[in-house]
């Protein structure tokens, strides 16, 4: 994958040792991964002092910020403007030069070492400002700037690139590998090329407003403002900053390259107290110790890299085939009929728009599994998409692999049943609260529901692929088609037969586990596992695949702590990005236009950047959207549990006393949100404080259509459904004006990350 932002570990808070969290758009004990421990963590840490927080978030969701804790505020932010209050911060930062400069000037992962930290940046590198130079805006390679690269390495697979930096103790251009502290702020020439450092280019936007228009575009107090970015550096490296929900939004490039700024800014990265690594697993189903399940054995020659994702991911527009034929065919900057996004290599809901306008091609087969994309994808399309997900001249065929007849599944030609968590297996590392190493295993706790096979298997996903696979004659499918770590070689024809070898490479990670003893497995009942799952390791590894299964997974001690001199034992290299290259050359089909490479504030704005407030009148439109995961529900799951929907039985429009009072209506009157496009959301308001002015806050996963809600015939065989299930409303959005028209079926998006918007947006509210 292309990386947007920066590449490295995977980043989160460190709720064991921070000083101080900056939450903005994941709301600790409100949703995020998961919400229950990092609720009782943060709860703990708070109630001994031991930290402070701050909530950055439109809608005030409990969990932790509550009357009784101290140490956590909620400040209140309009929708999609997180990229203006992280600019506001890195200004007040650089006006006040609070910011690790040390870690800034370090051109790679060993100065960013040696000066006492555990990540480095871009924000020296040299890139290019030249309208002229083909490479104009990309970072300065060696080449550029006529500098000699040290001589390829035979062995690797892939050779590095090497950056152009202002050595500062020379003065003179160097590679970005050679230098041990580069110039951060520069602008000037080399080898006859106008270049400026990524540190320079991130001071342009930032201090093109001032704090006044920054504390008005986000509704947060310029006093606030500063208290914050006050508070957020004076942590040194304890202290840190997340967002996540909220970067699901038209601006969340900003958003995201908002927070990670912040945390460069200060250096946090990979350090105790800081932003620390999690979800760290051995090897288990990729190439391991004893199977090799990444690679598929007997795969023919073919890559991936030329492939064309349906999503319209990882690859620009100007690389595609339907690009350059136009091109050949005499047009002149040909549009496409749906945006291309270079970074990420797929998205489902990208992938579902694709679908529908059969576009860049035709899914003539289309499977579906674990995935409920129409629930899922925030636009006001459902009725219109879903008539031509319907249609068989559109999808000939769709089968679909769900637990339940979901709003994406019913619409499939064939169901396959799968099992559920309790009858599948898996190995997963662990999400972001844990902050060791290890993963978790899951094994069939009882035998399928599901229909059982006349060769003895039980319906699921992986039996299914398999007999597809074996009557395609699909290489990695049936005899022989996993590769043993020593040559030998084993059939995959049922979900065991690759598992268990994951559970096998799991036992087998440095250091390898013991043997379960003959005692043990007698009273945990491991002796009674069926024959097929016995013959699907070697009988040396059974014993400790068993004692990994008895466990539950496998976690090595947390030595996140035992890192030196601050860091995380976890740690290894580490790039932040102040400037994405990616973003920056992405050159916008419809307005033949660049976006900014750093971190900026770009009101929110349709396909080829004009301003949604260009299109539709903000006197009209005034309101937008928060879309929270409630705790009440889960994304698609827990509608259908009876307790859930006794908490809190649907969901509301929530809007703020001030905007209520204005509009006059009460708590309890039904409302109605209507977008420009004219779809609607009518519900009841919730007219309460912590809501910021502005905003409707909007809890997902309510407004089923199916899911149990309906009735469902199979084979003549009526299920009821319970209507209480579908209750409430699914999010409408924005419509891109811009690319749908014509009859193309398109929500507006984030011209880079490709998320369909849930937050921002813009609506009219009335009395139903
Ligand atoms: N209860 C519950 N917990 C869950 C889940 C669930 O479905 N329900 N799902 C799990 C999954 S799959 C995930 S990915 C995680 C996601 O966890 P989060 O990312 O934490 O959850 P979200 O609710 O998507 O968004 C987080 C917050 O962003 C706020 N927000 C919206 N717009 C903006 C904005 O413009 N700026 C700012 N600053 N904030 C904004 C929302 O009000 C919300 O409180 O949660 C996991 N945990
Ligand atoms: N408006 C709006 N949209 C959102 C979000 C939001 O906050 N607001 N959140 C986004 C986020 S963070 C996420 S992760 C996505 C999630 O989007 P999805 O991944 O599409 O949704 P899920 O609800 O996780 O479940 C998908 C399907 O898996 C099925 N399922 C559950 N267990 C099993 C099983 O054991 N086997 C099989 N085969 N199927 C099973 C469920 O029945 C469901 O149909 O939604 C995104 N979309
Ligand atoms: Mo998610």
């Amino acid at each position: 994958m292309r990386a947007l932002t920066d590449t490295g570990n995977a980043l989160e808070p460190d709720l064991e040792e921070c000083e101080y969290v900056l939450w903005m758009g994941t709301f600790p004990g409100s949703n995020g991964k998961s919400m229950q421990s990092i609720a009782k963590q943060v709860a703990e840490r708070l109630a001994q002092g031991k930290c402070k927080m701050d909530v950055i978030d439109p809608v005030l969701g409990n969990g932790n910020v509550t009357p009784t804790m101290e140490g956590i505020n909620w400040i209140p932010i309009k929708p999609a403007t997180n990229g203006a209050f992280c600019s506001a911060v890195v200004r007040w930062m650089i006006e006040n030069d609070a910011y690790a400069a040390d870690l800034l000037a370090a051109p790679n992962y060993a100065a960013g070492m040696a000066a006492g930290f555990a990540s480095f940046t871009n924000a020296s590198h040299l890139v290019i400002v030249d309208d002229a130079n083909p490479n104009n805006r990309k970072l300065m390679r060696a080449a550029d700037a006529g500098l000699e690269t040290p001589p390829a390495d035979p062995e690797a697979k892939t050779q590095p690139t090497y950056y152009v930096v202002i050595d500062e103790a020379t003065g003179q251009p160097a590679l970005h590998t050679a230098s041990d502290r580069a110039l951060l702020d520069w602008e000037g020439e080399v080898n006859g090329v106008k270049v400026r450092t990524g540190f320079s280019l991130l001071r342009e936007p930032i201090f093109e407003r001032d704090m006044d228009e920054y504390a008005e575009i986000t509704g947060v107090s310029r006093g606030e403002i500063e208290r914050i970015a006050r508070e957020f550096t004076s942590h040194g490296v304890k202290s840190s900053t997340r967002a996540a929900g909220s970067t699901c939004a038209q601006t969340g490039f900003d958003a995201s390259m908002g927070f990670r700024t912040l945390n460069t800014m200060i250096g946090c990265n990979q350090m105790i107290g800081g932003n620390v690594p999690f979800g760290l697993a051995p090897t288990s189903t990729g190439d391991g110790p004893r199977y090799k399940l990444g690679a598929v054995k007997g795969k023919p020659d073919v890559s991936t890299k030329n492939a064309t994702y349906i999503s319209r991911t990882a690859r620009p527009w100007q690389k595609t085939d339907e690009y350059a034929a136009r091109v050949a065919a005499g047009e002149k900057d040909p549009q496409p009929k749906l945006p291309w996004y270079p970074a990420g290599v797929a998205s489902d809901n990208q992938a579902l728009f694709s679908v529908v306008n059969q576009y860049p091609y035709q899914a003539k087969i289309m499977m579906t599994w674990m995935n409920n994309v129409i629930q899922n994808t925030p636009n006001g399309l459902r009725a219109a998409v879903t008539e031509r997900l319907a249609d068989p001249a559109v999808v000939p065929l769709h089968i679909a692999c769900d637990v339940v007849v979901g709003e994406l599944a019913q619409y499939a030609d064939y169901i396959v049943p799968d099992t559920n968590p309790f009858e599948s297996f898996g190995v997963v590392a662990p999400q972001g609260h844990w902050h060791g190493k290890g993963a978790g295993v899951r094994w069939q706790a009882k035998v399928p529901g599901t229909m059982e096979l006349p060769d003895g298997r039980y319906a699921s996903f992986e039996a299914f692929i398999c007999d597809v696979g074996r009557a395609c004659g699909v290489p990695g499918f049936g005899d022989d088609a996993i590769a043993g770590a020593d040559g030998s070689s084993w059939a995959l024809d049922d979900v065991a037969d690759y598992f268990l070898k994951a559970v096998a490479n799991l036992a087998y990670a440095e250091p390898v586990i013991d043997d379960i003893s003959d005692e043990e497995a007698r009273m945990q009942g491991l002796d009674d596992l069926p024959a097929s799952w016995k013959a699907a390791v070697t009988a040396e590894e059974w014993p400790k695949v068993l004692k990994a299964l008895s466990r539950g997974g496998r976690f090595y001690p947390v030595f996140t702590r035992v890192g030196k001199d601050g860091r995380s034992g976890y740690a290894k290299e580490y790039q932040s990005f102040v400037y994405s290259e990616l973003r920056a050359t992405n050159k916008n089909p419809y307005s033949g236009t660049f976006a900014c490479g750093t971190l900026g504030y770009t009101p929110e704005s349709f396909a080829n950047w004009s301003p949604m407030s260009e299109w539709y009148s903000p006197e009209e439109y005034p309101f937008a959207a928060a879309n929270y995961k409630p705790r009440f529900r889960t994304v698609t799951m827990e509608a259908n549990s009876p307790i859930m929907r006794d908490l809190c039985a649907e969901n509301y429009l929530e809007i703020s006393l001030e905007d209520a009072a204005a509009l006059g209506i009460r708590d309890g009157d039904r409302i109605r949100a209507t977008t420009p496009a004219g779809d609607v959301m009518e519900a009841p308001a919730m007219v309460r404080a912590g809501v910021a002015a502005g905003t409707i806050g909007i809890a997902h996963g309510y407004g089923h259509e199916a899911y149990g809600a309906q009735d469902v015939d199979i084979d003549g065989a009526m299920t009821k459904g319970n209507p209480a299930i579908g209750s409430g409303f699914n999010i409408q959005q924005v419509v891109d004006p811009v690319v749908a028209k014509d009859g193309v079926l398109y929500g507006a998006a984030d011209n880079d990350g490709s998320t369909p918007l849930r937050n921002g947006g813009m609506f009219k509210i009335e009395k139903a």
